[in-house]
């Protein structure tokens, strides 16, 4: 059986990574527009850094939890079973690779690493790269954002998402509000395919009404559950 598993910021949450749009969230405390656009980064990108070294420090205080566990023995046991797990997040973390997993499609970005201002090459992030750093690919000192897929954005590896969703043989949403596109479209599509839906979250997104089955509580038991 072959399963695409959409995760968002929910399935770190328990690790103490901040959701979005949960009372207290990030955007709840900080204006998406202002931080998570590439308008904001042209106006103020010290600014923007600063929120991204926040959430780097943020990470790497943090550990992965029960749920991203579940998932990379998901992953593991599958090909055994003639299967595959085609985890792909909107997280910007590295919590799913901590915890054993591989491939990750990371459709947002990574906050790991940057970008080239000059020639758009990704690099792994290291402390002050967002100063006028000189770019290790093309040599120039334009300066580095985060490698991350900003509102307005195109978003990363559609092409080998569309190709997972086609070869699913079911659709699993964890920890996520179905309110950012593309990736809230992606369980309408799934059942345009025909295939099984399921949503895992701590209460109803966005988009439930269009799974067909849904287990609602903290990803830490819901994940496991479903899992085993
Ligand atoms: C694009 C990266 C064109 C950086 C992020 C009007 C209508 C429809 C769409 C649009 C519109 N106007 C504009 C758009 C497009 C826009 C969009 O969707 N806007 C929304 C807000 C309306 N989308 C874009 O701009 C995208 N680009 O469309 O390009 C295109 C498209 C395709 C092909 C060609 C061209 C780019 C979007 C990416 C933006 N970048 N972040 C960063 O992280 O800083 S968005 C941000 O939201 C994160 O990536 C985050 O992952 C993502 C989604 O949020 P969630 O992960 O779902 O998190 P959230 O807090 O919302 O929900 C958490 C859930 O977990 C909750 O449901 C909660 O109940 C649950 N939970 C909490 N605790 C737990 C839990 N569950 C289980 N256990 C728990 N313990």
């Amino acid at each position: 059986m072959n399963i695409f598993v959409l995760t968002g910021a929910g399935i770190s949450a328990e690790s103490g990574l901040g959701t979005f749009r949960d009372r207290g969230g990030l955007w709840s405390r900080f204006d998406p527009a202002r931080l998570a656009t590439p308008e904001a980064f042209a106006e103020d990108p010290d600014t923007v850094h600063a929120f991204y070294n926040l959430r780097r420090r943020g990470v790497c205080d943090a550990a992965p939890n029960a749920a991203h566990r579940a998932l990379a023995r998901l992953q593991a046991a599958l090909p055994a079973r003639g299967g595959r797990l085609f985890l792909c997040t909107q997280n910007i973390d590295d919590l799913h690779e901590r915890a054993g997993a591989s491939d990750v499609v990371h459709m947002h970005g990574e906050i790991f690493r940057a970008r080239c201002l000059s020639c758009g090459a990704s690099h792994p992030w290291r402390a002050n790269l967002g100063v006028a750093t000189a770019c290790p690919a093309c040599g120039r000192a334009g300066g580095m954002r985060p490698d991350v897929v900003w509102f307005g954005e195109v978003p990363l590896h559609l092409d080998a998402i569309d190709a997972g969703l086609a070869a699913a043989d079911l659709f699993v949403a964890i920890g996520t509000s179905g309110v950012v596109y593309p990736a809230a479209g992606y369980v309408a599509q799934a059942r345009r395919r025909g295939i099984p839906t399921h949503e895992i979250n701590l209460a109803p997104s966005d988009t439930a009404h269009v799974f067909d089955t849904a287990a609602y509580g903290p990803a830490t038991e819901t994940v496991p559950a479903w899992v085993e």
